[in-house]
């Protein structure tokens, strides 16, 4: 199971999709500080709101491995810049919450995700538990752990620590 860390702002609904993730039933439990204890690493929105905190998000995406850009589908503007994911060394995903609002524009969040870097994009509903499967099942997989050597082989290959190695090449013994 890789361990994500979510980041967004207040209310997007990072501490809800964790209870769903773990089966719990939704209740509101406003989050005072990041735990990083946990299999997944939540943090409060006001982390994300801050330029003075929001750097340390980047020091808190190295406990996990993956990162998740939270943003509810009625989000009024967006928090996070283009190419995101140049800067935090693990794989970048969005999780779009509250598909159900009636104020959803999840087009716009997604282009806001791409722009970001997400590699992948979830549509969730955490109050009927639509669309949470699917980021289940991404990160039931498993990430490979690598040896120094081995990550610096495909460093030298222009590849990240997560690409898969081309067809045919192997690490060296
Ligand atoms: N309708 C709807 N409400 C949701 C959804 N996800 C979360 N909520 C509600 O949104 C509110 C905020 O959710 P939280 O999960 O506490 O938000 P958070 O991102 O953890 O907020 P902070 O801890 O302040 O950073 C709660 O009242 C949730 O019940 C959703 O998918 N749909
Ligand atoms: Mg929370």
């Amino acid at each position: 199971m890789r361990k994500m860390f979510l980041m967004g702002r207040s209310e997007a609904g990072k501490t809800s999709l964790t209870q769903v993730i773990k089966g719990e039933k939704l209740h509101y439990k406003k989050t005072q500080y990041t735990n990083i204890a946990e299999d997944m690493i939540d943090s409060p929105g006001e982390y994300a709101e801050s330029k003075y905190f929001s750097l340390g998000l980047a020091c808190f995406s190295f406990e996990a491995d993956v990162v998740a850009i939270v943003q509810a589908a009625d989000e009024p503007y967006n928090l996070f810049g283009q190419s995101l994911h140049t800067f935090i060394q693990r794989p970048l995903i969005g999780v779009i919450t509250k598909t159900d609002s009636v104020y959803a524009n999840v087009p716009m969040i997604r282009q806001w995700m791409n722009d970001a870097g997400c590699e992948r994009i979830f549509e969730v509903n955490n109050v009927t538990g639509e669309g949470v499967a699917e980021l289940m099942d991404y990160l039931s997989e498993d990430t490979e752990r690598l040896t120094l050597e081995q990550a610096k082989f495909k460093q030298r290959l222009g590849l990240r620590e997560w690409d898969p190695l081309p067809e045919g090449v192997a690490y060296p013994d």
